[in-house]
């Protein structure tokens, strides 16, 4: 007999059997009768109108099927990929949203846009054949940074775009800030690049769709991190197909960081394809592919001023961003550099005044959207550089100059001049304690050992608030959303007492098939592998959001606790009932339901039992059954916080930075599970490093090719690269929901990059250096350090 495992306890993963024994179910997995295989012709030029396609001699080819291109999608008149969220422009008009055609239309605008699709019998003739199509290309000059794309003069990526500029975009008070600044006994001043990230999750994207011609119903297998939302914006907007004939399923998904929220042209035109040649069809993308057509995320760049009495309290923050979306907007695209980023810049000190511009730009490159952290990363970063540029400039030590503005534990619920009211937190307290666990105190000696071996060593501080479990209707209403991102949840009780829980969120890394059993566990007293928990499949969960801003906890766990508590509401009417007394009088305590102050009493068993046998209770009140249903709407984010403080060593001779210590103290409010929490922080983290010290998408600024395309130029953390992490929590509890948990799946990326480049800043500070873009690689370190050195 199982026990009942619940909340604060570590069992191992129950979804880790059936990926270490080689048995997860991946779609590349998938294998339909008569399936055929599709690949994609992409453009190699980032920018260049189409001045023909012939596809005969592809059509010619053995096994070939179909060749499909824009004057095919035009023909069927499909939609383009929608834009999920809109902003809106300063001028109070909407962003410009050019369409996002399933494949390319009279123009390509970034290398790897999708330009026709071949279907054969096998994937070597499908692969063969996309090399006989002929497009013809007339090239066009490209743009691919965002200062560039801007300027008077650049290419224009659209006709009807000016300026190639979506929407110039604020918010906080401007008159205000700039009033602010007239106060000001000092302004620091910071000029930065966020660079430029690819995801990489291990899985590479894939789809797999068929057609029922007899019924009209398609199904499609995608590797996605929400497909209730897949299926809406596919059927309603893409297809223009009925959304009850749409069955979108997304088994394990090995990864996603982001990369797989939005709704992908390859997804749609598979679906598509698959009625129009009448066989399943399987694409699969390979890496290079990835590169090329995953979205990118984060690539800002910004100017910002922060303005300091003569104590060094922050008066005002002024912040102008160019945020690049790349060729095309994606599904959440445009809101990751305002909505995710501005309502963060208050980070988690009282900043009186703050107004941030935000130009979203686009650029003759792959589209940018969320990466985990998505707006939070960008924010954290330059709040904690900012801080430590004005406390080296006015000779504040950068400990203290964070104590002296940070928002004390008491002060919250603590509302920010950019929309953001914070229930709970413990900056100074998360704080403290990393001081002490990073052993700060030693660091001197530390650093004069590092000295005499002819190593320069830094500490790096990054004290940092986010706001996550996305999102709240009526936030989500405020900024022009398109809806609220609410869940649901079903828990299914079967006669023998077993549980089922169908959900909306999507479980591709986080622990979900555990955490969530440990929460049913806890609220109906069940044994933890009595409960399954189901996701992923349109056909069998009601609806859901899917998994991305940390939420699946906080909104997906908090309609999941709601739901068990109906449970346990009908369980108590039926105890009633059967125990002949009151429903007031019933407790339900470690799995049974007993008569208050009597040792009369029945399990949660014998109560489910009881439930399906209808003659035991008054038909005219309850009916049947015990499965009981909620949906969750967040009343507000919830605000995961921190301090992370991160050493390393530098080596002058080569630029060398090595990570020799990494501490994190997290907020986190509750644990469900201690273990993936800890697990989820050093992935975070180690992604947040990677971003600090390695990864980066580089483009040819003329060409527009993209120059980092593969593993070997694209330099991803490896274990080398990972230092041994100190993580802990010191949770203060969110006021607003069920179980006072807040999200954890990106603080470590949010977290990390400040306290990594504030460390290598830090051990760089005595050869004049007051910043270093990311990644610090050893070339640029290097170049640093040579420049340093030399004579001014
Ligand atoms: N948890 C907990 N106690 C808390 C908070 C969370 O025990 N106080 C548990 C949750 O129950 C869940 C896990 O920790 O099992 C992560 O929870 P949550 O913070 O709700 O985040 P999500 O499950 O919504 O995951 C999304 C988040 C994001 S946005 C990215 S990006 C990301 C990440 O999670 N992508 C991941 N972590 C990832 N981990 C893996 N392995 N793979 C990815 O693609």
């Amino acid at each position: 007999m199982g026990k009942a495992i619940g909340i604060g306890a570590a069992p191992l993963r129950k979804e880790d059997f059936r990926f270490l024994t080689g048995r997860g179910n991946y779609v590349s997995d998938l294998k339909r009768p008569d399936m055929s295989y599709g690949v994609f012709v992409r453009s190699p030029h980032a920018h260049a109108l189409l001045t023909g396609i012939d596809a005969s001699a592809a059509l010619a080819a053995p096994g070939v099927l179909a060749v499909l291109t824009g004057a095919d999608v035009a023909a069927d008149d499909l939609g383009g990929l929608p834009c999920g969220w809109g902003i809106t422009d300063k001028s109070g008009e909407p962003m410009k949203e050019p369409a996002f055609p399933l494949l390319a239309q009279g123009k390509v605008r970034f290398v790897g846009d999708m330009v026709a699709f071949v279907v054969a019998e096998t994937l070597e003739q499908a692969h063969d054949a996309a090399e006989l199509v002929a497009v013809g290309y007339d090239a066009l000059p490209a743009v691919v940074g965002v200062l560039d794309a801007v300027r008077d003069g650049a290419p224009l990526l659209f006709d009807d775009v000016p300026g190639n500029l979506c929407a110039d975009w604020e918010l906080g008070d401007r008159a205000a800030t700039d009033l602010a600044f007239t106060r000001a006994a000092h302004v620091a001043r910071l000029s930065l690049v966020n660079n430029r990230l690819i995801g990489n999750p291990m899985e590479p994207r894939a789809a797999v769709a068929e057609y029922n011609a007899g019924t009209g119903h398609y199904t499609l297998y995608s590797t996605s991190q929400f497909p209730h939302v897949v299926r809406f914006l596919m059927s309603a907007l893409v297809l223009k197909v009925p959304e009850q004939k749409v069955r979108v399923v997304a088994p394990d998904v090995g990864g996603g960081f982001g990369v797989k929220q939005f709704h992908y042209g390859e997804e749609a035109v598979v679906t598509w394809a698959a009625r129009k040649v009448g066989q399943p069809i399987k694409w699969v993308a390979d890496r290079s592919e990835g590169f090329v057509s995953d979205r990118h995320g984060r690539d800002h760049v910004t100017e910002a001023e922060l303005a300091l009495d003569e104590t060094g309290r922050f008066l005002g923050f002024r912040v102008a961003t160019l945020a690049n979306m790349g060729g095309y907007l994606s599904t959440f695209g445009p809101n990751i550099p305002t909505n995710l980023y501005a309502p963060l810049l208050s980070g988690v000190y009282v900043m009186p005044q703050i107004y941030c511009n935000v130009k979203v730009v686009f650029t003759n490159t792959v589209p940018v959207d969320a990466y985990r952290g998505a707006g939070r990363p960008e924010a954290t970063f330059l709040v904690e550089r900012m801080v430590d540029v004005a406390a080296a400039e006015m000779g504040i030590d950068r400990v203290e100059i964070r104590r002296r503005n940070m928002i004390p534990r008491e002060a919250f619920p603590y509302q920010t001049p950019v929309l953001l009211q914070y229930d709970s937190g413990d900056p100074g307290g998360c704080l403290d304690r990393a001081l002490v666990a990073a052993d700060v105190a030693g660091f001197g000696a530390r650093k004069a050992a590092s000295a005499r071996s002819g190593k320069f060593r830094g500490l790096g501080f990054s004290t940092y608030i986010e706001a996550c479990g996305l999102a709240p209707s009526r936030f989500a209403g405020r900024l022009g959303a398109r809806g609220g991102l609410y869940e649901s949840a079903t828990v299914r009780v079967h006669p023998t007492g077993q549980v089922t829980v169908l959900i909306g969120t999507h479980n591709h890394g986080q622990g979900h098939e555990t955490t969530f059993a440990q929460i049913v566990s806890e609220k109906l007293g069940v044994a933890f592998e009595d409960v399954d928990i189901v996701f992923g499949d349109t056909d069998k969960v009601q609806f859901g959001m899917g998994t991305y801003g940390s939420r699946s906890l906080v909104v997906g766990g908090a309609a999941l606790s709601k739901a068990s508590d109906k449970v346990v509401a009908k369980g108590r009417k039926i105890a009633a009932h059967l125990l002949e007394a009151g429903e007031a009088d019933i407790a339900f305590e470690a799995g049974v339901f007993k008569v208050a102050g009597t040792d009369r009493g029945r399990t949660f068993a014998e109560i489910a039992g009881a439930a399906y046998v209808p003659h035991n209770y008054p038909l005219e009140i309850l009916e049947p059954g015990l499965e009981e249903q909620a949906y969750y709407d967040p009343v507000n984010f919830t605000y995961p916080g921190g301090a992370h403080i991160c050493e390393v060593e530098v080596d002058p001779e080569t630029g060398t930075v090595t990570i020799v210590g990494y501490t994190g103290v997290d907020d986190v409010g509750t644990v469900i599970n201690p273990m993936i929490v800890e697990g989820q922080l050093h992935g975070g983290i180690v992604q947040g490093i990677g971003q600090a010290l390695c990864e980066s998408a580089v483009y040819d600024e003329s060409s527009g090719q993209l120059l980092s395309g593969s593993f070997m130029d694209y330099c991803m953390p490896r274990a080398d690269t990972s230092p041994h992490m100190s993580v802990a929590t010191h949770s203060t509890l969110c006021t607003h929901t069920p179980m006072g948990v807040k999200g954890c799946g990106e603080v470590g990326t949010i977290g990390s990059p400040a306290a990594v480049i504030n460390a290598v800043v830090d051990a760089l500070s005595h050869l004049g250096v007051t910043h270093v873009d990311m990644p610090a690689t050893s070339n640029r370190i290097w170049r640093v350090i040579q420049n340093a050195a030399l004579p001014r």
